[in-house]
């Protein structure tokens, strides 16, 4: 593979610093695209779609497809006017190569018409295209067909004209590289997620997914929201299977200083809150400047109003965020002409006129909204006073529950089985589901830095009930009092006993179903335990395959398959022992295989993986029926994979 000397014979300046950008996107990907593993080689396709969106947001395309193809390989096709071909001034070689083979010149060519697309690193299709085992770029102007092939970002041949056509548009195809990629293999889900989310922020455009690895039955999803981010909130509630309180989401929109910031929201009857915040269609998981604008007119708001109408009197406290947000579903979206991420994960937008330009656009069109709206005024006003209620109710019961604990047992619940350590960068404690695994567990564990908590009693559902319920549930409780770092608004996060909090639990249906409400408890009232990554999975195996006295534990069936080829070279017999339960292994297994931190796998929890459970835990648990016999129907296949 040589590139084409490109002024006579010899490689120039910038053909050595093509070069050199392309092999530092190789040596570390991770610094260009996040990570080599799955949220890596999705990032890809978001990479190569943004560039597409942005030509529709010019309002030059309306459509954008986007295959996945046999051996996945990913096609990106858009009716857009094409990336310019014409011979780069500077560069000497035509602009769509230029792009495709220049870091981060995507963006930046083109003198000031081409918005700064906000793609991880806003690093475009040169990155894509190194790290891709090969990638075909075809443009059609109008007149005539242009192609060019890549391998490993490297040319051999120039941008050629291979036919002639009226239409105009550009078609990306890629093979992420097995080389780079720990898995190359795209999740239809992943990608149908994400794409949703751009369609939804860019109203009008159409986005079709489809799959088509499966020759036999190709899988498409085919979006276009004309409702934009209001269809978004919509959706939200649909998918989580709540009740709005009014029938319509509020809808906001301001234009200022070549800013634009959106706002849909809409209330239910849950007593939880979902804000999603974008900034230039990026989501930005931790929030930020747009956030919090919207959070803060949104208090101010209801405060005023409240105080207006004499709804809250004189002597009354204000209504806290809390309370204002809750059964929210909000979509905050801002785009501006340059983003500024911050955060370790770059998930929090650092912009300062983000703020005020959100937080007067909610205040003022909020307020109006609610003159002109008072019933609807009214029906959200008195869900935030019940939340007040609420929150009131809730630490009542709360110091009921600290006066009681500090008379009996020193605040630690009869079960547990406490650990010597106090040292929380070491100490652990496994929640254990049923009375026997929690007894093979103490007798198992190193006493010195694990603590077991078995778990016993009637669940809460988190769903049905607000903070108050929560202190006084016998299944829960053990768990706040254990943890001792307090819960919801009291929560202090340097107080944790514990370092690693591990849900130990079967791997069946049931303990697929006691994994999910723990989460979901931790989602809703400890975020903080989730987001720093205090949660974990306990992996207990499947299988033991042995054969005379040498045997292996198999987390899978694969796994399970492989040992018995193994073993069963050389003849003999093999013998394949299921678990069925935890409470089937005996303690020195259970620490062998599952507790022994030299041996052990545990799966910590993300941020996403709580908020999946959370919202299947609404499906499951919340008073829809026919979501939830959807979402069993659909899933029925997924439970021996244990997707949660
Ligand atoms: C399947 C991916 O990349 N479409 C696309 C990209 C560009 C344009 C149109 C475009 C931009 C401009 C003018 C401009 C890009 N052009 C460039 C660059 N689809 C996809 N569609 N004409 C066409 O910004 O002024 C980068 S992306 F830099 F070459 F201009």
């Amino acid at each position: 593979m040589s590139n084409q000397p490109v002024n006579g014979n010899q490689y120039d300046e910038n053909q050595i610093q093509v070069l050199e950008g392309l092999e530092a996107v190789r040596k570390r990907p991770g610094m260009y695209i996040g990570s080599t593993g799955p949220a890596g080689l999705h990032h890809l396709v978001y990479e190569i779609v943004d560039n597409a969106i942005d030509e529709a947001m010019a309002g030059f395309c309306d459509k954008i497809l986007v295959d996945i193809l046999e051996g996945n390989v990913i096609r990106v096709v858009d009716n857009g006017r094409g990336i310019p071909v014409g011979i780069h001034p500077k560069e000497g070689i035509s602009a769509a190569t230029v792009a495709y083979t220049i870091l981060h010149a995507g963006g930046k060519f083109g003198g000031g018409g081409y918005k700064v697309s906000g793609g991880l690193h806003g690093v475009g299709a040169s990155v894509v295209n190194a790290l891709s085992e090969w990638l075909e770029l075809t443009v059609e102007n109008g007149e005539h067909v242009y192609f060019q092939h890549f391998d490993r970002g490297h040319y051999d041949e120039e941008l050629k004209i291979i036919g002639d056509t009226k239409k105009t548009g550009t078609t990306v195809v890629f093979k992420p590289d097995a080389e780079i990629f720990e898995d190359p293999v795209f999740n239809y889900d992943t990608l149908l997620e994400r794409l949703r989310e751009q369609a939804f922020l860019n109203a009008g455009i159409r986005i079709v997914l489809t799959d088509y690895r499966d020759p036999d039955n190709p899988v498409q999803d085919d979006m276009c929201y004309e409702g934009g981010v209001k269809s978004f909130v919509k959706h939200l509630l649909e998918k989580a299977a709540k009740n709005p309180i009014h029938p319509e989401p509020i809808y906001l929109y301001k234009e200022e200083n070549g800013c634009t910031a959106e706002v849909a929201l809409q209330y239910s009857d849950s007593y939880h809150e979902v804000i999603k915040s974008f900034a230039n269609d990026i989501h930005t998981i931790d929030g930020g400047t747009h956030e919090m604008g919207f959070k803060s007119a949104l208090t101010r708001v209801f405060n005023d109003y409240g105080r207006r109408r004499k709804l809250l009197k004189d002597n009354e406290e204000n209504l806290s965020g809390d309370d204002v947000r809750e059964g929210i579903i909000a979509i905050v979206s801002v785009k501006l002409p340059e983003c500024e991420f911050e955060g370790q994960t770059k998930g929090k937008l650092g912009n300062t006129e983000a703020r005020p330009l959100v937080e007067n656009l909610v205040f003022d069109g909020l307020n109006t909204f609610f003159e002109e709206n008072p019933a609807v005024a009214k029906l959200i006003f008195e869900k935030a006073v019940g939340a007040q209620r609420a929150r009131e109710a809730a630490r009542r019961a709360r110091d009921l529950t600290r006066r009681k604990s500090a008379m009996d047992s020193g605040g630690l619940p009869g079960k547990l089985a406490d650990c010597t350590s106090k040292d929380n960068t070491i100490t652990e404690i496994y929640i254990v589901e049923g009375d026997s695994a929690g007894g093979s567990a103490k007798e198992g564990r190193d006493r010195a830095f694990q603590a077991i908590l078995p778990l016993w009693g009637k669940m809460l559902n988190v769903e049905k009930a607000r903070l108050d319920k929560v202190y006084s549930n016998e299944k829960l409780m053990p768990v706040v009092m254990a943890l001792g770092c307090g819960i919801g608004e009291d929560l202090d996060v340097s107080k944790l006993r514990y370092g690693k909090v591990i849900i130990m639990a079967d791997a069946d249906v049931d303990g697929s179903h006691i994994r999910t409400l723990l989460l979901t408890f931790f989602f809703r009232y400890m975020r903080p335990l989730v987001e720093q990554g205090h949660i974990y999975f306990a992996q207990p195996p499947l299988f033991r395959v042995a054969k005379g006295k040498k045997f292996y534990y198999a987390f899978n069936e694969k796994e399970r398959d492989q040992y018995i080829a193994e073993l069963s070279e050389g003849g003999g017999k093999v013998d394949v022992q299921r678990y069925k339960g935890l409470g089937e292994m005996d303690p020195h297994q259970l620490w062998e295989t599952t507790m022994d931190p030299s041996n052990r796998t545990i799966v910590q929890v993300g941020l996403e993986d709580a908020a999946r459970a959370d919202q299947t835990f609404t499906i499951l648990m919340g008073d829809k029926v026919e979501p939830r016999r959807e979402f069993i129907e659909k899933n029925a296949r997924y439970v021996r994979n244990l997707d949660i």
